[in-house]
């Protein structure tokens, strides 16, 4: 496998979804949802029940695949493909770790300028209910200089 696989998970309530400041990665500082690597062996849906656990303390359930994107990033030899999730369906009391600050966010009022770049490409897919495959290639100055977006 040249690719390293990652969950990433979107918890929506009413118009409102769950994202996390993240306190270290290569993400930190940047509003993201919750994820991070599959482990070898590991089905990726429940690593992404898994992460989210680790990183708010939540339990979800009915994930729902939304989208598949695949990223090239500088110094990672690697591509890094993010399979995203959403769902409706958490219960568990919402805590700050180690790795992310929670925050409930409106629909509308989603802090594109502190994401990853890509958020605002595929994000207005994902809140209109649509599935969605791509590609992005970052330079190191986290600008995105190549991307495909499709949705399904
Ligand atoms: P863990 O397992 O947490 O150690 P790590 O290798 O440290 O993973 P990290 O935390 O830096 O990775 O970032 C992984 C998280 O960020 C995953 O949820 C996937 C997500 N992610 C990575 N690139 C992204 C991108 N371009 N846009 C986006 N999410 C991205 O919205």
């Amino acid at each position: 496998m040249n690719k390293k696989l990652l969950t990433l998970c979107l918890i929506q309530q009413g118009d409102k979804i769950l994202l996390g400041k993240a306190k270290r990665g290569k993400g930190e500082g940047k509003w993201n949802g919750f994820g991070g690597k599959v482990e070898e062996g590991e089905d990726i849906e429940d690593a992404a029940k898994r992460e989210v656990l680790e990183e708010c303390g939540l339990v979800v359930s009915n994930l729902e695949k939304v989208g598949v994107l695949d990223f090239t990033l500088p110094e990672e030899e690697k591509v890094w493909q993010v399979h995203i999730f959403k769902t409706i369906d958490f219960s568990g009391e919402l805590i700050e770790t180690d790795e992310m600050k929670p925050q409930w966010f409106p629909a509308d009022e989603i802090p594109f300028d502190s994401m990853w770049a890509d958020d605002k490409y595929w994000f207005p897919l994902f809140l209109r209910g649509k599935r969605f495959e791509g590609r992005f290639v970052f330079n190191d100055q986290h600008i995105i200089i190549e991307h495909e977006l499709r949705e399904l």
